[in-house]
C-alpha cells in the first residue's frame, strides 16, 4: 500500500487487538511449542466457534482509552486520558493488569489528584515502573500525529502516567517510532528501518534521566540501543533458535525485554520460515512466532502486530481471526478515524 494509506492505519489497530486476544492464551508459559500455537491459530478457523470468544486484556483496554482520547480530543490531552485509565480500570479490573500500575490507576481515580504524573512517580519506591504497560498501549500516538517528534514526545507522556522509569516510556516511545516507520512502508527495507530506530534511540537514550536510570539499573549505558544491536545481529543471521530469542532479547514484562523482541519477530517473519505453515502470509507469521517466543506472549504479539499490520495493511488480517477477538471491530472503525486525524493535523 501507499504511505500512511487507511488500510496501514487499519492493519495496525486491528492486528495489535489480535496480537493480544491470541497470545492471551499462552501469557506467562515458559515454553510454548509451535505446534500448539499452531494447533490454537487452526482452532480460530472453526466456524462453529462464537464471535469475540477471546476477550482482551489490559494492552487493549489502556490501547482503548489512548484512541478514545486522542479522538475525543483532537489530540493529547493529559487529564482526559489518565480519567479514562482510572474509569476503564474500575469497570474492569479483571483484564490482567501488571501488579504495580493497579496502585497507580486507583489514585487516578482521585478527583483530588493535581499532577496526573505524580501517582507513577511514587511507583517502586520512587524509582517508577520499567514495565511494559507504556508500549503495549503506543501505537495510537502513531496514528495520530503525522510528525515523528510529536510521536516521540506524545507516546513518553502517554507512558509517564503510569510509567516514570525512563526504561518504562522509552520502550514507549521505540514501539511508537517503529509503528511510525513502518506506516511510512519503511520495512520495506529491513535494514535502514532497524539502523534509523538504532540512531533515533542514540538521542532519545542520550537523555541525563536515561543514562542514570540505566545506570541505576545496572543496564548497558543505553539499554535500548544495545538490544536493537542485537535484534540487527539476529536479523543478519539465517538460522536462529526460539532459545537464542529468547537470551538475546528476552520475553518478560519489562519492557527493554520485550519491545526489542516484539520488533525482532517482525523482521525475522518478513519471509517465509521452514517451521511456519506456507500458507502463512507474513502477518500471521509475525503473530504465530511470537506467540511460540512464550513469557509475555500477549503483549509480544500485540506490539508486533501493531507494527506488522501497519506494514502489510488490513488485508493481511484474517477474517476468522479477526471475528474470534473482543474489540477487533472497533478497532478497525477507531482506525479509520485516527487515518481522518493523522491528515488533517
Ligand atoms: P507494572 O507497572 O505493574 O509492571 C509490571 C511488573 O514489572 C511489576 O509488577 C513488577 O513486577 C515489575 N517492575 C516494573 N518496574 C519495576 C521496578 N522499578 N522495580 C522492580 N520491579 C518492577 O505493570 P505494566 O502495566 O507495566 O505491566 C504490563 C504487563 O502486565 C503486560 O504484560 C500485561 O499483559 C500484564 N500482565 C502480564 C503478565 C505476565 O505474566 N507476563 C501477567 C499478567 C498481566
Ligand atoms: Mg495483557
Ligand atoms: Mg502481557
Amino acid at each position: 500500500g501507499t504511505p500512511a494509506s487507511m488500510s496501514r492505519f487499519r492493519g495496525a489497530l486491528v492486528a495489535a487487538v489480535l496480537g493480544d486476544c491470541v497470545g492471551g492464551e499462552f501469557e506467562g508459559a515458559e515454553e510454548v511449542p509451535m505446534e500448539t500455537v499452531l494447533q490454537h491459530l487452526n482452532g480460530l478457523e472453526d466456524e462453529t466457534k462464537g464471535n469475540c470468544v477471546l476477550e482482551y486484556s489490559d494492552d487493549t483496554a489502556m490501547t482503548r482509552c489512548v484512541v478514545q482520547s486522542l479522538l475525543n480530543r483532537s489530540g493529547y490531552d493529559q487529564q482526559d486520558l489518565a480519567r479514562r485509565f482510572a474509569k476503564e480500570y474500575s469497570a474492569s479490573p479483571g483484564r490482567g493488569y501488571g501488579s504495580g500500575v493497579i496502585q497507580v490507576l486507583k489514585k487516578l481515580a482521585s478527583p483530588q489528584l493535581v499532577d496526573v504524573y505524580q501517582p507513577a512517580r511514587d511507583q517502586f519506591n520512587g524509582r517508577g515502573s520499567f514495565g511494559n504497560g507504556g508500549a503495549m498501549r503506543a501505537a495510537p500516538f502513531a496514528l495520530a500525529f503525522p510528525n515523528l517528534p510529536d510521536v516521540k514526545r506524545f507516546a513518553c507522556l502517554g507512558a509517564m502516567l503510569t510509567h516514570s522509569c525512563s526504561l518504562g516510556y522509552n520502550g514507549a516511545v521505540l514501539q511508537a517510532m517503529a509503528v511510525h516507520l513502518s506506516l511510512q512502508g519503511a520495512l520495506c527495507l529491513p535494514q535502514q528501518f532497524i539502523s534509523r530506530l538504532i540512531t533515533e534511540m542514540e538521542e532519545v537514550e542520550g537523555e541525563e534521566e536515561a543514562l542514570r536510570d540505566a545506570r541505576i539499573l545496572k543496564e548497558a549505558e543505553k539499554p535500548f540501543c544495545e538490544r536493537l544491536h542485537r535484534v540487527r545481529d539476529l536479523m543478519d543471521r539465517n538460522k536462529v533458535s526460539i532459545e537464542e530469542v529468547i537470551s538475546e532479547l528476552g520475553n518478560g514484562i519489562a519492557a527493554l525485554h520485550s519491545v526489542p523482541t516484539a520488533i525482532f519477530c517482525v523482521l525475522h517473519c518478513l519471509q517465509p520460515r521452514d517451521y511456519l505453515p506456507e500458507s502463512y502470509g507474513g502477518l500471521e507469521r509475525t503473530i504465530a512466532y511470537s506467540l511460540a517466543l512464550g513469557g509475555d506472549t500477549d503483549t509480544i504479539a500485540c506490539m508486533a502486530g501493531a507494527i506488522a499490520g501497519a506494514h502489510y495493511g488490513v488485508e493481511a488480517v484474517p477474517q476468522r481471526w479477526m471475528r474470534c477477538c473482543e474489540g477487533a471491530e472497533d478497532a478497525d472503525m477507531n482506525a479509520a478515524r485516527l487515518h481522518a486525524l493523522y491528515h488533517q493535523t
